[in-house]
Formats: structure tokens, C-alpha cells, sequence
């Protein structure tokens, strides 16, 4: 009953301590144009990450997932919120403005997947017509 109890205690204190935080998808952001505000977050496992659709035109698309954890695919102009299942790089773009490298990066734990990330950032920086270097600079920020 006793152990029971501790058990009860730990799981609530993780629930107590999980994190919860905003992307806005913005036409204009500090970055530039067409960018998630914030495009690089660090968080950790059960923390949970809500995409904003502060300006109208925009969803979020996963490229590239932590190992166990689901795709995603949003709906133009809602919201749409995200647990942070498993450890690892999150690779996301809006699908509409991938040209424009609208992408960002979520960091959960250690970068488990970071060769796959980087290679996914690559791709699509290299792909971009408008913002290049941004999503490659924003890796510089994954450790
Ligand atoms: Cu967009």
C-alpha cells in the first residue's frame, strides 16, 4: 500500500512538472517571413507543444519523428497540439510554404535521431528558395 503510494506520488509529480508551450505560425516573424515562432524548442518527454495558427494559410507536416513517436499532419488554420511522446529531433514544416523554408525543430531529451534530422535539414534548406541557411542554422541549436 505504501509503495502504492510513493508510485501514485511520482507519477503525479511528473504530470505536475510536464511543460506546456506555443509555436505560432506567423506570416512575419523576427526570422523573417512564413516561420514558426518559436522554430527551435527544447522540451522533454510528456511535455506538450501547441501550433498557433496566429496568421491564416498555414498547418504543420512532421519530415522526421524521435524513434516510437507518431507523424503528424495539421489542418490549415487550426490548432493543433502535440505530446512529446519519445526522445529525440522533431523535423516539421508548413507544408504551403516549404519554399520558403517554413520549418522548425523540436528537441525532446537527448537528439537521439540527429544524423536523420540533419539529413532531413539539409534537404530541405538545399530545396528552399526564400529564408536558405535559416533551418540550418537553426540546427546549430540541437545538441
Ligand atoms: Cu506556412
Amino acid at each position: 500500500m505504501k509503495k502504492l503510494l510513493v508510485m501514485g506520488l511520482i507519477l503525479l509529480s511528473n504530470t505536475a512538472f510536464a511543460e506546456h508551450y506555443d509555436i505560432k505560425m506567423l506570416n512575419h516573424g523576427s526570422d523573417g517571413g512564413m516561420v514558426f515562432e518559436p522554430a527551435v524548442l527544447k522540451a522533454k518527454v510528456g511535455d506538450t507543444v501547441t501550433f498557433k495558427p496566429t496568421n491564416k494559410g498555414h498547418w504543420v507536416q512532421s519530415r522526421v519523428v524521435p524513434e516510437g513517436a507518431e507523424k503528424f499532419l495539421s489542418e490549415e488554420d487550426k490548432e493543433f497540439t502535440l505530446t512529446l511522446t519519445h526522445e529525440g529531433v522533431y523535423v516539421y514544416l508548413c507544408p504551403p510554404h516549404r519554399m520558403m523554408n517554413m520549418a522548425g525543430l523540436i528537441q525532446v531529451g537527448a537528439a537521439l535521431n540527429k544524423e536523420k534530422a540533419e539529413k532531413m535539414v539539409l534537404e530541405l534548406d538545399k530545396r528552399a528558395m526564400d529564408n536558405k541557411g535559416r533551418l540550418v542554422k537553426y540546427f546549430e541549436q540541437i545538441q
